[in-house]
């Protein structure tokens, strides 16, 4: 069983806890979905935990949930699941694919629609089902760099790299594409061989002299491609791309008198290293992040000939001094939810890690059920309690705070006062429309406190399109008024998107980088936040969180 079809598994024994009796059940219903949200988060399979005994590694299943998946991997069916699940229809769970409806509406769908209508319904629901999503980019850099160990084992292989959207690191990845240098020619039928021989293939799709395509469990397709030393290079560049850098590098050539393709430079001309190939052709050497015809290759070029305006010279992970975005589990009774890990743990690893600093961003206290008056104390409690320990680097106080559907903010002055400085961000009504949800965004930033507007278009990957902004505009806000627009780390959100990062640092405007952490172990995503911001060719200066301490809180007014 894949971790696609546990999660579906998953999610419809909520449902049905759901359905049966919402108030007797409601630990069960929180559990099995924050199980599904971690199943559908992991970057591992569960089968393989499974098979080396860490299926409890996984944050957010518990052991009764560990022991009926355990049940499922014995014996391929769980007996509790089945009991649960008893009486409702196989096609309530296919409806709830279809946008807002759940469970209780399926089930209403099925006993009143006219036959017919159902048909035409669970046609519907099984395209939204079907529909080829493409792959968040860790889950397939685990997949790839296993099969990329399993392609080192084979005699005949000198050097594997990865190619592609994999190799220049896009936020999603359609197929895997690896390459592979063999030792002595005319040995690529063995190395082909291997390859097929991979033992979680599913399919082998084609296999050729040079090329092999496989087919592994979850759709994920992986390429290989396998050369020689002398024309590793020039298959390395050709098949990391894009297409679209393609296509222009090959103009550029052009324009030189040469005609570049995957096999090299005619006449008879091969590369070693891509360092070689570029510069052949007059450029510096291009970052694969970079390389999706934005400009990369007239400013190599410039920068090749001594010229200013060159290449940026990328943000890397370890100029990152602090994460900007972290809920611990310090009970402010918030809006959404808390994180699971505690402050102290987190600062510790926060330690280990190297920051100089770290904001804790728990959701605001909720509206529902609190005084404004309550909302304050919650937060002057919090406060207090930063203030007053002896934390390993320097904590500041934050808030990620619900913005009203008006723009407000749900938190009085007074507990806003007790902030460093605060987030904003949308987690509700998504459907504005392009200028009243501009002016929300643009209301809320005009508080003093509100910094930092996070996880900016609201998209999910593979969920949610992000919201529909008048970007400019927020863009030229944030410039005048010193806001920041964060890029949040987290693998299923990536946001701000790598091409409206681009947009925003052409300006000028300057980002922050926070992991968005509910548990101690997301603090290690940050690599991807560091992705994004190379995809939008940031240095370091465009970058709030890659100044000392001292800098930062210059930078963001603090005393
Ligand atoms: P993906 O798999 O959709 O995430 O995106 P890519 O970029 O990995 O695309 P893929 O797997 O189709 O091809 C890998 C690279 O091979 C691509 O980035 C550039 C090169 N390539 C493939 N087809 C063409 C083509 O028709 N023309 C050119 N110039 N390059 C190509
Ligand atoms: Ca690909
Ligand atoms: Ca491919
Ligand atoms: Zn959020």
């Amino acid at each position: 069983m894949t971790n696609l079809q546990i999660a579906e598994l998953l999610r419809n024994v909520a449902a049905s806890y759901q359905l049966k009796d919402e108030k007797k059940y409601k630990f069960q219903i929180i559990a099995y979905n924050r199980a599904t949200d971690a199943v559908e988060h992991s970057t591992s399979e569960l089968k393989d935990l499974w098979d080396d005994g860490k299926l409890s590694d996984v944050p957010s299943i518990g052991p009764s949930i560990a022991s009926y998946l355990d049940e499922i991997f014995k014996t391929g069916k769980s007996r509790h699941f089945e009991e649960v699940m008893k009486g409702i229809p196989k096609e309530a769970f296919t409806l709830m694919a279809l946008p807002k409806v759940g469970l209780k509406t399926s089930m209403k769908m099925l006993k009143e629609l006219p036959k017919s209508k159902i048909k035409e319904k669970l046609k519907e629901a099984d395209k939204v089902i079907n529909k080829t999503k493409r792959h968040p980019l860790p889950y397939a850099q685990n997949i790839a760099s296993e099969v990329m160990e399993w392609l080192k084992e084979s005699p005949e292989t000198l050097k594997v790299d990865c190619l592609g959207s994999l190799r220049r690191k896009t936020a999603t990845v359609g197929d895997i594409d690896i390459l592979v240098k063999s030792k002595f020619k005319n040995q690529n039928a063995k190395i082909i061989k291997h390859f097929t021989k991979y033992p979680k293939t599913q399919k082998v799709i084609e296999a050729g002299e040079h090329t092999a395509s496989i087919l592994l469990p979850n759709n994920v397709q992986v390429d290989l491609l396998v050369t020689t030393s002398e024309q590793y290079g020039s298959a390395l560049q050709h098949f990391t791309g894009s297409k679209e850098h393609n296509i222009a590098l090959r103009e550029s050539a052009h324009n030189k008198g040469y005609s570049l393709s995957e096999y090299g430079i005619k006449p008879n001309k091969n590369f070693k290293t891509e360092e070689e190939l570029y510069n052949f052709l007059g450029l510096d050497y291009i970052e694969p992040e970079l390389r999706e015809d934005m400009g990369e290759i007239k400013m190599s070029l410039r920068q090749a000939q001594g010229k200013p305006n060159g290449l940026p010279l990328l943000v890397k992970q370890e100029d990152i001094k602090g994460d900007l975005q972290i809920h611990s589990d310090f009970d402010i009774e918030t809006s959404h939810d808390l994180g699971v890990s505690s402050a102290e743990d987190i600062a510790n690893r926060a330690q280990v890690l190297g920051y100089e600093y770290i904001a804790f961003t728990e959701h605001n206290p909720s509206k529902k059920g609190h005084s404004l008056n309550r909302i304050t104390d919650l937060l002057k409690a919090k406060e207090e309690y930063i203030r007053e320990r002896n934390w390993p680097i320097k904590v500041f106080n934050s808030l990620e705070i619900d913005i009203n559907k008006d723009g407000s903010l749900p938190v009085p002055e007074a507990g806003l006062n007790t902030l460093d400085f605060a987030l904003v961000s949308i987690h509700s009504v998504f459907d504005l429309g392009r200028d009243a949800m501009t002016k929300r965004v643009l209301t809320a930033l005009s508080y003093p406190k509100a910094l930092i507007f996070a996880h900016p278009s609201a998209r999910k990957i593979n969920e949610r399109e992000g919201i529909e902004l008048d970007w400019e505009k927020i863009f030229d806000f944030c410039l005048k008024n010193n806001k920041f627009l964060e890029i949040n780390a987290d693998p299923m959100r990536l946001d701000l998107p790598d091409t409206l990062v681009r947009d925003a640092v052409k300006l000028g405007v300057k980002l922050t980088l926070g992991t968005d952490t509910h548990e101690i172990s997301m603090m290690d995503n940050m690599k991807y936040g560091v992705n994004v911001a190379r995809r939008g060719w940031c240095e370091k200066k465009n970058i709030v969180n890659c100044l000392k301490l001292e800098e930062f809180k210059k930078e963001v007014n603090i005393k």
